[in-house]
C-alpha cells in the first residue's frame, strides 16, 4: 500500500523534487498508519472470527447483543443537559488552584458527606475480574463528569487495573488514564497504590515508585490511596513520600482486619489509632480507612470514625468497604454518622456483594439529611442505565455469586479475591471444594500469624490454602511437616520478609522451619534493592520498540515481562482499545455491520463477509471483510 500511494502521489507523478517530498508530505505515512493500523485490526478480527476470543478468563459469549442506549440527563428542574462538553465544576478546581492542603480543608468543611464512585475500578476488579476498558468508561466520561460533578472523587485507576490492561486487555494503562482525565477535567481521579510495591506484587526500589507517581501525578491521578498490605509503617511511607513528591493528595490507608470489637482478636482499637497517628505524622492529607474485606460492621465503624475524628477533628476521613456480607451501606451510614467526609459506592449495577456498597442505596439513606452526598439522584441513576447494559456485555467475566457470604466475618477473604476464588472453584469444577477452600483459608490465616490480607499479602493465604485443600493438609499437618513441605514460593517470599513486617512478628517456629536457611529481612526489602538505571531501560526500550515514553518505562519498571508482551501483541495486532468490546469479545454474524474509529477522524466501516474451509495443506482459513466498502481478505490460523 505505501508504495502504491507513493507512485500515485501528484507530487512524485509531477517528478518534483525527491529529498524534500518525504519531509513535506506526512499524510502519507499517516495514510500508511493508518492502512497499517486497519490491516492489523483485520488479523484481529480474523483471528477471532476462526478462533473466538483467546482472552483470558472469558467463559462464553456476551449476553448483551444489541446496541448501547446511552442515558439522557436533565436538571432537576427537567432541563436536557447538554453533555458534549464536559462539566467544569467540581473538587478538583479547588485541587488545581490551591493545592492538596486546601483541598483536604475544603472537604472537611463540606457539611455532607461526600461520595468516591468506584465503579471505574474497585466495582469492576471486585465482579469482573477488572475487565472492563478503556472505551467503555470513555463511552461514559462525559456524562459521568455530570452526574457524578459533586462526587469526593472517581477511582479509575491503579490497584489491579495496570496490570491487567496490559496483561489481558492488550491496553496501555497511561493511554486509558491521559484519555479519561481529556472527558472528566472536574472530578478528582483517585488510584490504589500499593505502598512500596506500587502497582506490582512485591517491593521495587524506591526510585521506581517515585518515577511511578510523578507521572501518574502528571497524567492525570489527583489522589493516591496508598496502602501497604501489612500495614507496615516504613512501606507506607515510600509510598506517602513519593505521593507528596509527586504533589498528589495523600490518602494514607490503614487497612481494617478482624474485628476490632471482639477482645479475643489481634487487632483492636488501639492498634487502628496508634496507625492513624503514625500515617497523621507522616502528613497525609486525608485519613483513609481501607476495609478491603468488608468485615467493619456499623457498630466497630461507629468507634472507629467516632475516635478518629475526636482525635483528629481537621483531617479528612474517607471510608472504603466490600458489602460481602451485606452490611455495607449500614456501615456507610455508621461511618457518615460517626464523622466521615467520605465513603465509597458503586454504581448500583455493578455494586453489592465483593463489590462496594450500592450508590443508590446509600444515597437513599442520606439524601436530604445532615450528611446529604450532594448528588441528583435521578443523574445518578441514569448514567447506572448504561451500566445495566455493560454488566451483560461483561457477562462473560461474570463469578457465580448468588448472595452475600456472612461468612467473610470468619475467613476475612478481601472483596476481589473472593470473587476470584469462586471463579476459580466454579472453572475448575471444584464447587463442592469451596467450603473446605473457605476454611483452609481461614487456618492459613492462623498459621501465618493471623496477618492484615490484601494484595499482596491475601495472595499469600490463599496460596497457603489451596496447597492445604490440594495436599489434603489440616493446620497442625503444616506445623508438624513444615521442614519437608515445600510451600508456594509466595509463602516463602512474606516469610522472607519482602512484603515487610508483619504486626507481631512472624509465626515460630514456621517461619525457621519453611525457609529452611533462607534470608531473614529485618527491614523493609527497599533498603536491600539497588536504585533502578531508569535511563538505561529507557534506552533498551527505544532499542527494542523504537521508542520509549516515560509512562512506558513506568509500565516496565512495574511489569517488564507483561509490558514486553503487551508490546508484541500490539506489534501485531495494533491497539485494540479502540474496538467495541462486543467485537473485542466474540464475531459479529455474517453481514453485521459496524465501526471502528481507529483515530481522531478515522472511521472504519467494517462488515463480516464470510469465513472460507479450512485448508488441509495450510491448517489455514480465509476470512473476508467489507472494510469502508472494499472487500479484504486476511488468512488466519485455524486453532480450533
Ligand atoms: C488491590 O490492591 O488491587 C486491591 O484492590 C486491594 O484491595
Ligand atoms: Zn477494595
Amino acid at each position: 500500500p505505501f508504495l502504491v500511494s507513493l507512485i500515485t502521489h501528484p507530487t512524485f507523478i509531477d517528478g518534483n523534487c525527491w529529498t524534500t517530498f518525504i519531509d513535506d508530505t506526512p499524510e502519507l505515512f499517516s495514510l500508511v498508519g493508518s492502512q497499517n493500523r486497519a490491516q492489523k485490526l483485520l488479523a484481529y478480527l480474523g483471528d477471532v472470527a476462526v478462533n473466538g476470543s483467546s482472552i483470558k478468563g472469558q467463559i462464553g459469549e456476551p449476553k448483551f447483543k444489541g446496541e448501547i442506549i446511552m442515558p439522557k440527563l436533565h436538571t432537576k428542574e427537567g432541563a436536557h443537559i447538554d453533555v458534549s462538553e464536559p462539566c467544569k465544576h467540581g473538587w478538583r478546581n479547588i485541587l488545581l488552584k490551591e493545592g492538596p492542603e486546601a483541598f483536604a480543608k475544603a472537604i472537611r468543611n463540606y457539611k455532607g458527606c461526600l461520595l468516591m464512585d468506584t465503579t471505574w475500578r474497585d466495582a469492576h476488579q471486585s465482579l469482573l475480574a477488572t475487565r472492563v476498558r478503556t472505551i467503555d468508561l470513555l463511552n461514559i466520561a462525559q456524562e459521568t463528569s455530570y452526574a457524578y460533578s459533586n462526587a469526593y472523587s472517581l477511582e479509575c485507576w491503579g490497584g489491579a487495573t495496570f496490570d491487567v490492561a496490559m496483561r489481558f486487555l492488550y491496553e496501555d494503562p497511561w493511554d486509558r488514564l491521559k484519555k479519561m482525565r481529556k472527558l472528566v477535567p472536574n472530578i478528582p481521579f483517585q488510584m490504589l497504590l500499593r505502598g512500596a510495591n506500587g502497582v506490582a506484587y512485591s517491593s521495587l526500589p524506591d526510585n521506581a515508585i517515585y518515577h511511578f507517581c510523578e507521572h501518574a501525578r502528571k497524567n492525570g491521578v489527583d489522589i493516591f490511596r496508598v496502602f501497604d498490605a501489612l500495614n507496615d509503617i516504613d512501606q507506607l511511607e515510600v509510598g506517602i513520600n513519593a505521593v507528596k513528591k509527586a504533589g498528589g493528595v495523600v490518602e494514607a490507608a490503614i487497612c481494617y482486619s478482624g474485628d476490632m470489637l471482639n477482645p479475643k482478636k489481634k487487632y483492636n482499637l488501639q492498634y487502628y489509632l496508634d496507625l492513624v497517628d503514625k500515617i497523621v505524622k507522616l502528613g497525609t492529607h486525608v485519613i483513609g480507612i481501607k476495609d478491603m474485606a468488608g468485615v467493619l460492621r456499623p457498630q466497630a465503624a461507629t468507634l472507629l470514625v467516632g475516635s478518629i475524628r475526636k482525635k483528629y477533628p481537621d483531617v479528612p476521613i474517607h471510608v472504603h468497604t466490600h458489602d460481602s456480607a451485606g452490611t455495607g451501606v449500614a456501615s456507610m451510614m455508621a461511618c457518615a454518622v460517626a464523622g466521615a467526609d467520605a465513603v465509597d459506592t458503586a454504581t448500583d449495577s455493578l455494586s453489592g456483594m465483593t463489590s462496594q456498597p450500592s450508590v443508590g442505596a446509600v444515597l437513599a439513606s442520606l439524601e436530604g439529611g445532615p450528611h446529604d452526598p450532594g448528588l441528583e439522584v435521578a443523574q445518578v441513576r441514569a448514567i447506572d442505565t448504561y451500566w445495566a447494559q455493560l454488566r451483560l456485555l461483561y457477562s462473560p467475566f461474570e463469578a457465580t455469586l448468588h448472595g452475600p457470604d456472612p461468612e467473610v466475618y470468619e475467613h476475612e477473604i478481601p472483596g476481589g479475591q473472593l470473587t476470584n476464588l469462586i471463579f476459580q472453584a466454579t472453572q475448575l469444577g471444584l464447587g463442592s471444594q469451596w467450603a473446605e477452600t473457605k476454611k483452609a483459608y481461614e487456618q492459613a490465616n492462623d498459621l501465618l500469624g493471623d496477618i492484615v490480607k490484601v494484595t499482596p499479602t491475601s495472595k499469600v493465604v490463599g496460596d497457603l490454602a489451596q496447597f492445604m485443600v490440594s495436599n489434603k493438609l489440616s493446620y497442625d499437618d503444616v506445623i508438624k511437616k513444615a521442614s519437608e513441605l515445600d510451600f508456594p514460593g509466595s509463602v516463602l517470599e512474606f516469610f522472607e520478609g519482602l512484603m515487610g513486617q508483619p504486626y507481631g512478628g512472624f509465626p515460630e517456629p514456621l517461619r525457621t522451619n519453611a525457609l529452611r536457611g533462607r534470608r531473614k529481612l529485618e527491614k523493609r526489602p527497599g533498603l536491600f534493592l539497588e536504585p533502578l538505571d531508569l535511563k538505561r531501560i529507557k534506552k533498551d526500550i527505544v532499542e527494542k520498540y523504537g521508542s520509549a515514553s516515560e509512562c512506558d518505562v513506568a509500565s516496565y519498571t512495574m511489569y517488564p515481562k507483561v509490558f514486553e508482551e503487551y508490546k508484541k501483541f500490539v506489534a501485531k495486532y495494533g491497539d485494540l482499545s479502540v474496538l467495541p468490546t462486543k467485537y473485542f469479545l466474540a464475531r459479529p454474524d455474517i453481514g453485521e455491520e459496524f465501526s471502528v474509529t481507529i483515530e481522531k477522524g478515522k472511521v472504519l466501516i467494517l462488515k463480516l463477509l464470510a469465513i472460507g474451509p479450512l485448508s488441509d495443506q495450510t491448517g489455514q482459513r480465509e476470512v473476508f471483510y467489507e472494510m469502508n466498502g472494499e472487500v479484504r481478505q486476511v488468512t488466519v490460523d485455524d486453532n480450533k
